[in-house]
């Protein structure tokens, strides 16, 4: 039997497939698993629960069948060249990004990405309709697919769909600006169950469902009316459950990485290549207006200028790894993030040493735990962000107990990591004095903060967050049953 022609018990959906096409020496086409910790979450579901991941290859025009990979099955979608433009960069990048992390940036609302933003939705959702097995788990997956879940309930009552928000849900003041909020909110509302980062976001979630629909919410639970038609039995409202799941990373493997010897000397050798600093604070982000990079090097110029920190032994080591380098907003960061660092190294720096190593590449996940290790101070200084698996990878890999994180109170990670020195990104001056109270602070006080931060960690790991939402959405699955008989 063709992979198209089964069902699958379990369907994941999400904008990407968790592969990357690669070319092998010789010339033949293949697929590596992208590292990612959604994947290395999911894996052992998809293996034990007859999977299969729908999702989009990643270049336009890219038509490929369903094939099998490290045991899950993948289904691509694909999109064209205009899609890709209205639906991906347009909607979903330009419009519901910006909006959702508080008008940081102007989002820019266009109807023709909306039309393509439903029917890309439309696409993937009638893709799973299509392959999941009667009574099958279909988890939808972040802002670029919220249509799915209802257009997938209109055609497949009988499957239990779960949705996760990846990125914050904004208050309502702002979100009520998306010309389309209503239909934004039906397409969430076909799902059993809605998960968020935040308790916050759940909240305006909830609350944007009150304004607009007037629906009765309590606590989590969400009472959404029955339209006439084949759900209509014996009651005539569904629960939708809508609370925060937040997000881990695979904590042991970033912990092994750590250990590693070949880790720990390379670690070392930045460390020495750098000229052995005294102090070495890092950031690494996607190159992203959410991330706050510019925020931190205001605060990090103004320290050199004052003389709070000395340009010969201190460096900054910024990796902004490149992203939607198509999208207009993120040419103009770029520009002036690197002007900044320009003159950073313009006025501080010497013969030999530069107070910012600023790097526009990604890396191989060895060099990210080398740099974590390498680096004294860890700089998340997000203005608005779901979670934050930077802050997470960190201490995960702070197997020895030391390195001090600087967290933004915008992050979801704040929530959980209470022993960070805790920022506001925008009070330039709060961020200054929290950079010299790291680089400044006691051994002991280093190790303690960090014992703790690193507890939450591994307690909470990717593994534990997939189970949790899983086993909600099987009790919703129940509980849907329970109502279904008259
Ligand atoms: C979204 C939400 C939420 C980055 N550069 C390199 C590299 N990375 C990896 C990091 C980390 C991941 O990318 C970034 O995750 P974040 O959580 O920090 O941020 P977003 O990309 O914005 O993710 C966010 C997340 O979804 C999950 O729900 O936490 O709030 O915005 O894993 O390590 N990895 C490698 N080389 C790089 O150069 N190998």
């Amino acid at each position: 039997m063709e992979l198209e022609d089964e069902s699958y018990d379990f369907v994941v959906v999400a904008n990407r497939l968790p592969v990357d096409s690669v070319t092998e020496a010789d010339g033949t086409k293949g697929w590596k698993l992208s590292p990612g910790g959604l994947v290395t979450a999911l894996e052992p579901v998809m293996r034990s629960a007859d999977g299969a991941w729908i999702g989009w290859p990643g270049a336009a025009d890219t038509h490929v069948d369903p094939f099998e990979h490290d045991g899950i099955t993948m289904v691509p979608v694909s999109l064209d060249q205009t899609e890709v433009e209205r639906y991906y960069e347009g909607f979903s990048n330009d419009t519901l990004w910006p909006l959702y992390h508080d008008v940081i940036a102007q989002p820019s609302y266009h109807r023709e990405w909306w039309d393509s933003y439903v029917s890309v939705n439309r696409r993937f959702a009638d893709r799973a309709a299509s392959l999941a097995s009667h009574g099958a788990i279909v988890w939808v997956h972040d802002y670029q697919l919220q249509l799915v879940p209802g257009m997938l309930r209109e055609k497949r009552p009988d499957l239990t769909i779960g949705f996760f928000n990846h990125i914050p849900f904004p208050a309502y003041g702002l979100y009520s600006q998306l010309p389309w909020r209503r239909q934004i909110l039906t397409g969430l509302l076909g799902a059993d169950v809605i998960g968020f980062q935040r308790t916050a976001d759940a909240g305006n979630f909830a609350r944007a469902v009150r304004r607009l629909f007037g629906y009765e919410t309590r606590g989590s639970s969400i009472r959404v009316p029955l339209e006439d038609g084949a759900e209509r039995r014996s009651r005539h409202s569904r629960t939708v459950v809508a609370r925060a799941f937040p997000i881990s990373i695979d904590s042991a493997s970033f912990a092994d990485l750590a250990a590693r010897p070949d880790v720990v000397e390379r670690a070392r050798q930045i460390r020495e290549d750098l000229g052995n600093p005294k102090t070495i604070l890092f950031g690494v982000d996607r190159l992203d207006y959410t991330k706050g990079i510019r925020h931190r090097l205001k605060a990090y110029a103004e320290l050199l200028q004052d003389g709070r920190l000395d340009a010969s032994e201190t460096t900054l080591i910024q990796v902004a790894s490149p992203s939607r380098e198509r999208v207009a907003a993120y040419m103009e960061l770029r520009d002036e993030i690197e002007m900044t660092v320009g003159r950073i190294n313009g006025d501080y720096g010497s013969i030999g040493s530069a107070p910012v190593h600023y790097l526009h590449h990604g890396y191989p996940r060895e060099e990210m735990v080398a740099l974590y290790l390498a680096s004294d101070v860890m700089l998340v200084t997000a203005l608005r962000d779901g979670m934050n698996l930077v802050a997470k990878e960190y201490v995960a890999s702070r197997i020895d107990g030391d390195g001090v994180l600087i967290l933004s109170e915008f992050a979801g990670a704040s929530d959980d990591l209470r022993q960070a020195l805790l920022i506001n990104p925008h009070d330039i001056q709060g961020v200054k004095e929290a950079i010299v109270t790291a680089v400044e602070m006691e051994p002991r006080d280093r190790k303690r903060r960090m014992r703790a931060l690193r507890r939450k960690v591994i307690e909470n790991d990717v593994a534990k967050w997939s189970a949790t939402f899983l086993e909600e959405l099987r009790r919703a699955s129940h509980a849907g049953t329970a109502a279904d008989t008259p």
